[in-house]
């Protein structure tokens, strides 16, 4: 066989990956490929949504999969649930629909059931409930599915929720008030939860100002609730109070924090920051980083609390609003010890990973 030139970021990844095992097939038929990363199974079961989209490369969406997986074991571990981390992606060159979405659902949840209970799934960009219902029909190791409403509330919801909370508990320990009437916040992508979110502060008086790649996403929020727009390629350079990531990930690496006109990063999306010095670096700009993992674990204690725990909607939302405790605790101790918030967040995932920190 030929030498093949390696990618160094991938080649990088995994030398640095800490996790336990991947699965990953390949759909000739349509170009996709599939990859399920079970990062951790130290607290239970490695839970992580199902992620659909086109990457530039095979190597770059493992990539994206692997470094989805980690953040989703520090997440349980923050939100104190008996799971582990994991995150499957399914790289698509078109996200597909119909039949044939069908087709490559059907192969994909096969390996979720190899696994036999190793990984348990649910939704992530691109997939939604519907997707979930269809697969849940091939394997009990998939959550999400309708089957998982609560009093009308699914993951979306409950992810959307738990940010609002966690923008709101951000704002408070920043400016001292528990209003964010008046506050200027810009939504980074409003798929599922960006949109929900968007609404949720509106109501809240908050001066909301929106941006997606995909703009027939757009439209509808201007039309509903006279959210202002910046265009995605702005959005970093856009003046707010509270900058919200609610899309991709690595959004924010150290380069950008001088352009950041936000005194406030607080988000949906997973793994929002980029390098190893970005949150001091935050820090040092006097910006207040609300964890990801912390802020957006609503849709996770929703999820494995309702389909896998029986918690009843009282016991979710007590979880939700559990955040605002997660939080505190994290400003506290990382003003206390002198750390970014992202150090302290980690500390407590150590603590609970039963590492020493
Ligand atoms: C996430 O929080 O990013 C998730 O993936 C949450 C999740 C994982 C698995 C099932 C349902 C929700």
């Amino acid at each position: 066989m030929n030498a093949v030139p390696f990618d160094s970021r991938s080649d990088a990844m995994f030398r640095s990956w800490t996790g336990e095992e991947i699965l990953a097939r390949h759909d000739a038929r349509s170009g996709a490929w599939m990859f399920v990363c079970v990062h951790s199974t130290r607290l239970g079961p490695a839970g992580g949504g199902t992620r659909m989209r086109s990457y530039g490369t095979p190597a770059a969406a493992l990539t994206e999969a692997m470094d989805l997986a980690e953040g989703m074991t520090r997440k349980m571990a923050a939100a104190d649930l008996p799971v582990g981390g994991g995150k499957s992606v399914i790289a698509v060159p078109r996200v597909p629909r119909g039949a044939e979405r069908e087709r490559l659902l059907t192969r994909y949840v096969a390996l979720v059931e190899a696994l036999g209970g190793t990984y348990i799934t649910g939704p992530d960009m691109n997939t939604n409930g519907d997707d979930l219902e269809f697969m849940r029909r091939h394997s009990e190791h998939v959550f999400g599915s309708s089957a998982g409403i609560q009093d009308g509330r699914s993951i979306a919801d409950a992810t959307a929720l738990g940010t609002f909370q966690g923008i709101r508990t951000c704002v408070e320990w920043a400016d001292r008030t528990d209003s964010l009437d008046g506050c200027t916040v810009v939504v980074q992508g409003v798929g599922e939860v960006g949109g929900r979110l968007t609404g949720m502060l509106v109501e809240a008086g908050a001066d909301v100002v929106v941006s997606d790649v995909d703009e027939a996403r757009i439209a509808p929020l201007v039309a509903r609730h006279g959210v202002r727009t910046v265009a995605p390629d702005r959005v970093l350079d856009e003046p707010c109070d509270v900058f919200a990531p609610c899309a991709m990930g690595r959004v924010i690496g150290a380069e950008d924090v001088g352009r950041l006109r936000a005194r406030i990063v607080a988000g949906a999306a997973n793994t929002q920051l980029r390098g190893t010095g970005t949150a001091d670096a935050l820090r040092a700009a006097g910006i207040l980083y609300g964890p990801d993992y912390i802020v957006n674990s609503g849709g996770a204690m929703h999820a494995f609390g309702v389909e896998m725990l029986g918690w009843n909607s009282a016991e979710v939302l007590e979880r939700i609003r559990g955040i605002d405790h997660t939080l505190r605790r994290v400003f506290t101790s990382a003003e206390q010890e002198d750390v970014s918030t992202e150090e302290a967040a980690g500390r407590i995932v150590a603590e609970r990973l039963g590492e020493t920190a």
